[in-house]
């Protein structure tokens, strides 16, 4: 019985995804939701979040109960441990964990009798964690970029501009204010490869496709960069694990799991990846011409690119891909957390929320807004504030409607360059279950989009690069799509069609959502006449709507 597991780390929840490769089926799948099943951490969101918003951390304890108590869950099933044949994971990205010299020790001596988190508590130089939604580091990004030359060379080099929540950031922010701190750091690791050495019982390297995320690593070479680690902290590089590719073998697992859970001692590991380069493959983007969205916590958007190209204006990220090649990428941070503040605004529920986008039209009788609840990423945004044009904060149904096209129109403008416009793009994340929500993004895109029945798609993901890595090493190689698409059964997907009746309509409204960006961002022209020439197409005969 050829078993693989994948587990996902990600910013509200940790996953496993147990599959059963020969025949073709997900055998077990649980989340544990780092508020609800861990209250005792006192995350919101799976986040602490500082009172101005913009210092962002997590538990790197909490996600190591979270593992034991998944594992725990596997024990009280019954599940087959025993023959899994290997087992990877995934982390959100970008996060980083400090540990002292007592932590590969400490993961070398594990007694199976006593929890992990109780022995290992005391290898941390850094309680909590920075995570991908912190906001704090503008001044080491503008000290780090210039370092390395300015934008358009930090791009060429690492494969992104400079951003706050990059770990090489967040790594010089920590150096220069607690440096005490620092100096007893014996090991920085990303979320993916601190989970990644618990599993090792040791110190796991970074694989490419989630080095790519933290300004440090060149991005042709997949080399730690020396010019990238002297702009951002002193001995960094003997801080740094090493780098590897995603799926090269890098052990057994260790015997604390095997003696406590049951899996067997000849249960290989590849290194743990980045949540989204694992959504990579668990939505089965192995080749041109489609591109993704997750609606997680974070929103993405992210295409497979055989060939490198980066985005010289400094919005999108180019990052390995868990085939050895690349992908583009962009992420939002207003995403499921502003579509809840909205929803949550009107004391609505999911459904509430679904059927008001139903019953609204497209174009939202021109009711535009900036959806900065909080800091946004692309584009930067540092000041979080919500802009409406047309409709205040009272309008229910404007809300509703405004929060979701704003999202979807920014997409469309920013990811532009990552590819040709993809011929169908795959849907993932807490959101993707929403078909009115959906149903937008395929109008907006003028694409269609298939939506999967798992919507952990990094999970899944990492139990097929698991799959991948194995038959490899068994000289037994199955070709990417045919190793997915066994899973992902796209013929029972649910598709969504773009409406044609709406293209002129988008057309329009993309013009002047990016004329409200460029006035908004860059004192750009106000558009408002644009606005009110579209109420007149489109809503002429509802006056009454308009404003
Ligand atoms: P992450 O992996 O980043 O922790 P998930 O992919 O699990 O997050 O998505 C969680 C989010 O999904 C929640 O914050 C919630 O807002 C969103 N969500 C769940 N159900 C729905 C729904 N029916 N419609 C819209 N959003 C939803
Ligand atoms: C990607 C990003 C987020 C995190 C959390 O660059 O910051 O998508 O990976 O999921």
């Amino acid at each position: 019985m050829d078993y693989f597991l994948g587990l996902d780390c990600s910013t509200q929840s940790f996953t496993g995804i147990l599959i059963d490769f020969q025949q073709k089926k997900t055998i077990f799948s649980h989340s544990i939701n780092f508020d609800v099943n861990l209250p005792q951490y006192g995350t919101q969101h799976g986040v602490y979040t500082s009172d101005d918003g913009k210092v962002v951390h997590s538990n790197p304890l909490m996600w190591v109960e979270a593992l034991e108590l998944l594992f725990t869950i596997f024990l009280q099933e019954d599940l087959p441990l025993n023959d899994i044949k290997l087992i990877t994971g995934s982390g959100q990205q970008h996060g980083t964990v400090y540990l002292n010299k007592s932590f590969e020790s400490t993961l070398k001596n594990l007694n199976k009798e006593k929890t992990l988190v109780s022995q290992i508590k005391g290898a941390f130089s850094r309680e909590t964690s920075p995570v991908w939604m912190d906001f704090s580091t503008t001044k080491e990004c503008e000290e780090i970029r210039n370092q390395l030359g300015g934008l358009k060379s930090t791009i060429q080099i690492t494969g992104s501009n400079t951003f706050e929540r990059f770990s090489g950031p967040q790594i010089r922010k920590f150096y220069k204010d607690n440096y005490d701190y620092y100096a007893q750091t014996s090991v920085i690791h990303l979320v993916s490869s601190f989970l990644s050495s618990i599993l090792l019982g040791k110190n796991s390297p970074i694989e490419h496709s989630d080095g790519a995320g933290m300004n440090l690593m060149n991005i042709r070479t997949k080399e730690w960069d020396n010019r990238a680690l002297n702009s951002t902290a002193p001995e960094l590089k003997k801080k740094l694990p090493p780098l590897t590719s995603p799926l090269s073998i890098i052990g057994k697992i260790a015997p604390f799991f095997v003696d406590r859970y049951g899996f067997s001692s000849e249960t290989l590991l590849i290194p743990w990846s980045g949540d989204n380069p694992s959504s990579l493959i668990g939505v089965g983007l192995t080749g041109k011409g489609k591109a993704a969205i997750s609606l997680g916590t974070s929103d993405t958007y992210f295409t497979y690119l055989k060939d490198l190209s980066v985005d010289l204006s400094g919005e999108g990220h180019v990052f390995g891909a868990p085939t050895g090649d690349y992908m583009g990428l962009i992420c939002y941070k207003n995403g499921s957390l502003a579509r809840e503040k909205v929803k949550d605004s009107f004391n609505l529920n999911w459904t509430d929320f679904s059927n008001i986008l139903a019953k609204t039209p497209p174009g939202n009788y021109g009711k535009i807004m900036l959806p900065y609840f909080s800091p946004e990423i692309v584009p930067l945004v540092s000041k979080p504030k919500v802009h409406r044009f047309g409709f205040d904060d009272t309008d229910l149904e404007g809300n509703v409607r405004a929060v979701i096209e704003a999202q979807f129109l920014s997409m469309k403008i920013h990811s532009e360059w990552t590819q040709e416009p993809p011929e169908e793009i795959y849907a993932t994340g807490g959101a993707s279950t929403n078909l009115a929500i959906l149903k937008i993004a395929a109008n907006i895109f003028k694409t269609k989009i298939l939506q999967f029945e798992a919507t952990n798609s990094a999970a899944l993901g990492a139990a097929l690069r698991s799959a991948k890595s194995y038959y490899n090493s068994k000289n037994q190689s199955f070709d990417w799509t045919e190793l997915v698409e066994g899973f992902l059964k796209k013929e029972e997907s649910v598709i969504i069609y773009p409406d044609k009746k709406y293209e002129l309509l988008y057309n329009d409204m993309l013009t002047i959502y990016q004329k409200y960006e460029d006035h908004i961002l860059r004192n750009g022209e106000d558009p408002e006449l644009s606005r009110q020439n579209f109420i007149k197409k489109y809503f002429k005969n509802k006056r009454d709507k308009q404003s």
